[in-house]
């Protein structure tokens, strides 16, 4: 209840931050992009996990407020990191499903890339299963028009979901993710392993990047590359950081 109350105010008093994960291309070794994941400092109760304050912000509505906000400030750091001369890699923002089922997301999604003046290509929406399954047709709708756009489209946390694979063929997405259990699980578990196989052949099939996320060891790192996953996020490259600190860590690894 005090989290609700406290919650109701953390936008406009600036408390809420934008921290960034920094993704890995597993062939060329390059920096390519990063994970924006939204953060709460309060003043009295310290760093609040976001699952600990989304689902609440889901329930209160105020996720579309906060939200809106993420993705200007994600934009915006995007675009100071590109005048500060480094090179372009994509922004990928989550999109909870309230906002997804929003009727100003697509306006919203127009004004921040106007205003910020980022192009769209540098920009990733990170949607999950539930999201577009809860309405297959409305989301096929705005996910087209999202990627008419030129905004990329990813699917978060793919494989815990509904495991309806038919609709990775009918959504316009250009991004899967495959969720981290399986990656922590790939050592010990050869059931783990047939699935993130099986994620990469059926999403390159479907011409989808794949990204594997979680991934906190060197040896998950040298499956992923050998089994010809495209890109790798997780500890073990970098935690979320701040804006500056992400810089920073593109900075060092040109
Ligand atoms: O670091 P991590 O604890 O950041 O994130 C936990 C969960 O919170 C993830 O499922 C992530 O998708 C979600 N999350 C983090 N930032 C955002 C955000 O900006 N918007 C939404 N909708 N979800 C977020
Ligand atoms: O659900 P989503 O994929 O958006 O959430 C990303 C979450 O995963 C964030 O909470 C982020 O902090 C967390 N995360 C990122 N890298 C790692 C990692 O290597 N290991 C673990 N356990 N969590 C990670
Ligand atoms: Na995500
Ligand atoms: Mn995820």
């Amino acid at each position: 209840l005090m989290l609700e109350s406290a919650l109701r105010h953390a936008l406009e008093r600036g408390e809420l931050e934008m921290h960034y994960q920094p993704k890995l291309n597993l062939q060329t070794q390059r920096i390519v992009g990063v994970e924006a994941l939204m953060r709460w400092h309060h003043p009295a109760l310290g760093m609040i996990p976001p699952v600990q304050f989304i689902p609440i912000a889901e329930e209160l509505g105020l996720i579309l407020s906060m939200g809106k906000w993420a993705l200007e400030q994600a934009c915006a750091d995007a675009l100071a990191w590109q005048k500060f001369g480094l090179p372009e890699v994509v922004t990928s923002v989550n999109l909870s499903p309230r906002q997804f089922e929003s009727r100003t997301l697509i306006a919203d999604i127009k004004a921040v890339l106007e205003s910020s003046g980022l192009e769209p290509s540098l920009l990733e929406l990170e949607i999950t299963e539930g999201a577009v399954m809860a309405n297959p047709e409305h989301a096929a709708e705005l996910l087209r028009t999202i990627r008419d756009m030129g905004v990329g489209l990813a699917i978060d946390d793919f494989g815990t979901g509904y495991s309806s694979l038919s609709y990775l063929k009918h959504f316009p997405l250009s991004t899967v993710k495959i969720d981290r259990s399986f990656i922590n699980d790939l050592s010990q578990d050869a059931d783990a392993r047939a699935l993130i196989d099986g994620i990469i052949t059926l999403s390159h099939g479907l011409r989808m990047k794949v990204v594997a996320e979680g991934i906190e060891t060197v040896a998950q790192l040298e499956y992923l590359r050998s089994h010809g996953c495209d890109e790798a996020q997780g500890y073990w490259l970098c935690k979320p950081v701040p804006a500056d600190e992400a810089r920073d860590f593109m900075a060092r690894h040109l």
